[in-house]
């Protein structure tokens, strides 16, 4: 028999008393309360809010070890609330013409299947989307800097363990899981994807149960794919034999523009895994005193692990080597620091990584209308204050 990693009774209300802080109402009472578009505390010095959305702010990874406290993870939400799901009452259904057996899962059904740990980021598809300004055109869309990304360790059980108590089909296509928030999200990944050992249905995030913010109480998590793959609070989950779209896959998180095609029904190349990309972690247009500093950082890939990571203080020109700490995970990040003395005045710092697939961040991306994918280098301002 498994450990329960927390007591399932009384896992609702410990949670929502715990992530809205002073109130502690019991859980029946909550039912009534409006539903907040983010449970967690926000607190200015960690993020920046954009409507359900929580943007992190890099300089407070600075002491922090590899992975992201829960207290600090990005929040993207497309609907404008996050969903009160009653872990007692929730159950998992599987359906659709790609599996023998539908059937539904109850919370302590997926608790008690062989379950699975592993640490890898969640990155939204937009992140980066302010790099792609002063192109010529606006882009619409969530703001983000660099902070729409965090690494954690999840645990779980394979998606693929649940579709084959279902029947799956070797003729299923694809695998659409569905939120249970007002928008009812979805988005399909592909079958091979799918049953992949490391495609999770999750419970836990570094070792304690989801934040309602981040999909309580179970959520998908599809290493290396966009955010948007990793379906949070997921109700149910349709198995077809035949391609699955929704909006997600059609007219958002996919490339349009003169340099990607179309893949009808969808109006552009539907994106999948997310590439290369490094942040300081510094604020943005901050200020340092003169001196020496040790500049520390984060690269990270979707499609493999960080090689190596050069960093520039004359925009581009010259380029020096960063050293890499440990450990340095598939389709997470990697820290990296580098000595620099800094003179008074304002620099322009750039770092560039290279993946262990010879993905090495470019200098410019091509546009797209919606700001997806920016994974070029990016150029951090930082002000050198004289202490003389
Ligand atoms: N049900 C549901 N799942 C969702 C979303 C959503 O709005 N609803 N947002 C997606 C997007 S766009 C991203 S980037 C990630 C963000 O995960 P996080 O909020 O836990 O950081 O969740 C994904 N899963
Ligand atoms: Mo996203």
């Amino acid at each position: 028999m498994q450990e329960r990693p927390y007591d399932l009774e009384r896992a609702n209300e410990l949670l929502w008393t715990q992530s809205k802080g002073a109130i502690s109402l019991p859980p029946l009472a909550l039912v009534s309360l409006p539903r907040p578009a983010i449970g967690k505390p926000a607190p200015v010095e960690f993020f920046l809010k954009s409507e359900s959305n929580l943007e992190m702010r890099w300089e407070v990874l600075r002491n922090q070890g590899y992975l992201v406290p829960k207290e600090l993870f990005f929040v993207r939400n497309n609907s404008p609330t996050i969903p009160h799901v009653d872990v007692r009452t929730w159950r998992l259904h599987i359906n659709g013409n790609g599996i023998t057996r539908p059937r539904s899962f109850s919370f302590d059904e997926i608790l008690a299947m062989p379950a699975r740990t592993l640490i890898c980021a969640i990155e939204c598809a937009g992140n980066g989307r302010n790099f792609f300004a002063g192109r010529g055109k606006k882009i619409e869309g969530t703001p983000w800097n660099l902070g729409a990304i965090g690494v954690a360790e999840w645990t779980g059980v394979p998606l693929r363990e649940v579709l084959e108590r279902c029947g799956v089909k070797r003729s299923a296509r694809d695998v659409m899981p569905e939120g249970l928030d007002e928008g009812k999200v979805k988005r399909p990944i592909p079958l091979k994807k799918a049953m992949h050992e490391d495609t999770l249905l999750v419970y836990a995030m570094n070792g304690e149960p989801l934040l309602p913010d981040h999909g309580f109480p179970v959520r998908v998590i599809v290493p290396g794919w966009v955010g948007i793959a990793h379906i949070k609070w997921v109700g149910s989950i349709e198995v077809s034999e035949q391609a699955l779209y929704s909006e997600y896959n059609t007219t958002k998180y996919i490339l349009i523009g003169e340099d990607y095609e179309a893949m009808p029904p969808s109006f552009g190349e539907v994106l999948t895994t997310q590439k290369v990309k490094s942040a300081f972690e510094l604020p943005w247009e901050g200020k340092v005193s003169e001196g020496k500093h040790t500049l520390r950082g984060r690269s990270w890939s979707g499609e493999g692990r960080i090689a190596h990571v050069e960093v520039s203080l004359d925009e581009g020109k010259t380029w020096r080597r960063a050293r890499l700490l440990e450990p340095n995970h598939d389709l997470a990040w990697v820290r990296w620091e580098i000595e620099w003395d800094a003179h008074p005045g304002v620099w322009k710092l750039q770092a560039r990584a290279t993946d262990d697939r010879g993905n090495t961040q470019p200098d410019r991306v091509p546009m797209n209308r919606e700001g997806y994918g920016h994974w070029a280098v990016v150029t951090h301002p930082v002000t050198v204050v004289s202490t003389s």
